[in-house]
């Protein structure tokens, strides 16, 4: 392949400060990081040796949450300072409404108004802090916006609060001239027990119930809907068909897991392919965010071996989407299964009265229909084949 896979800005490759910023710390670690803790500049400086185009962060990735003022002005410039160097671009802000003990049973979805009011609060402050490095994408994931337990807490008036926090903010985005599409992010679980809007569908039908659902899309995230056990794909192509799909997460995981992270292509070759194949057929022209982690295992030099595999893995994906499609017997092949034939146009699209009428009068040979071979088989070993390097 005459392709050395390097990145380049119009890629649109992003990574959170909180991706590589990883310090390897889970739940059954000891206090010990693995890997020190970098500044947000010293990351950014990674992210640029490695080739991303973007970095985003959550309120506290830049600013810690007690930060005094004097502190804040200090990060904010040496950070500035990076992104000139490096010429790496910030496309998306988030508000971190998980991490804080007071989010413990949820921020816009809390049954307290004080919590209620503190997220708003904190929301707002994270998307000044967004537009002043020039963001235009604002993520919403509610970590903790949902139960363990539905003693309390109604699901209802959780999608009301939500509801009525996201109009809040869409109109003080608006007020400001920030001009941010906000990208709702869902997830089935972890670290609520159940999460209030578990996957990318159910996002995608309560963002018609907004004030405002021209400027609210969503960012699905292929770990996510993995946990679900649903297919990423699918999920994306329902976004975009809706035109929502302003933003993406790209990572790793096996089904039916806890939030793994893993880098991009790691684990879900197929199911990562026909994703790249996708957006890239149907021209998305937004941010590829890898939303993951390295391994534990890693120190410094490790992360950047993460980085820029997560890149290159969609640059593969990319090429072998090129090829699939080039491929002159693989073509024939999936024209052949399509059964293009214009002989029922006449009954298909739009309804008339006549073509009810006649459609109902017509008579089908079921089981000659039925009974063709799709070759899907053959077509889906060409498919392995392509990938694995042997065709
Ligand atoms: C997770 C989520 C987060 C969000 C992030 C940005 O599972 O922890 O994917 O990483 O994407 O908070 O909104
Ligand atoms: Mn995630
Ligand atoms: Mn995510």
């Amino acid at each position: 392949m005459a392709n050395n896979f390097q990145p380049k800005p119009e890629h649109k490759f992003t990574f959170g400060l909180w991706t590589v910023g990883s310090s390897g710390r889970d739940q059954f670690a000891t206090n010990d990081p693995i890997r020190n803790s970098l500044s947000p500049a010293d990351l950014v400086r990674l992210l640029g040796e490695v080739g991303a185009y973007g970095v985003n962060f959550h309120d506290n990735d830049l600013i810690p949450m007690d930060a005094t003022p004097a502190e804040a002005d200090k990060i904010k410039k040496e950070f500035r300072k990076a992104l000139d160097e490096t010429g790496l671009v910030v496309p998306m802000a988030t508000t971190n409404l998980f991490s804080a003990a007071i989010f413990k049973d949820g921020a816009f979805t809390s049954n307290d108004p004080k919590v209620r009011a503190y997220a708003l609060q904190k929301a707002m402050r994270g998307m000044d802090l967004g537009a002043e490095f020039g963001a235009k994408i604002y993520v919403f994931w509610g970590g903790r916006e949902g139960s363990e337990t539905d003693v309390a807490k109604s699901p209802l008036e959780g999608l009301k609060h939500f509801r009525e926090a996201l109009n809040f903010l869409g109109e003080y985005s608006n007020s400001q001239g920030y001009g941010y599409k906000f990208a709702l992010e869902a997830k089935p679980n972890e670290p609520r027990g159940d999460i209030y809007l578990p996957t990318t569908g159910a996002m995608l039908g309560f963002i018609e119930t907004l004030d405002h659902p021209e400027m609210v899309g969503v960012n699905p995230e292929l770990a996510h809907e993995h946990m679900a056990g649903l297919n990423f794909m699918h999920a994306v192509a329902q976004a975009w068909d809706a035109g929502k799909l302003f933003h993406i997460d790209l990572n790793d995981q096996n089904y039916a897991r806890f939030d793994q992270d893993w880098r991009f292509g790691q684990q879900s070759w197929k199911q990562s392919f026909f994703l790249v194949k996708f957006l890239e057929e149907v021209g998305y022209n937004g941010s590829r965010h890898f939303d993951a982690h390295a391994f534990r295992t890693e120190d410094y030099e490790g992360v950047k071996d993460f980085a820029r595999g997560c890149m290159r893995s969609y640059l593969i994906f990319k090429e072998k989407a090129r090829l699939f499609n080039e491929d002159k017997e693989i073509q024939a092949l999936v024209a052949e299964s399509k059964a293009e034939d214009k002989s029922m146009d006449k009954f298909l699209g739009k309804f008339s009265a006549e073509k009810a009428a006649e459609l109902k009068a017509f008579s089908f040979d079921r089981n000659a229909i039925a009974g063709r071979g799709l070759k899907y088989e053959k077509l889906d070993q060409m498919l392995t084949d392509l990938m694995l390097g042997v065709r």
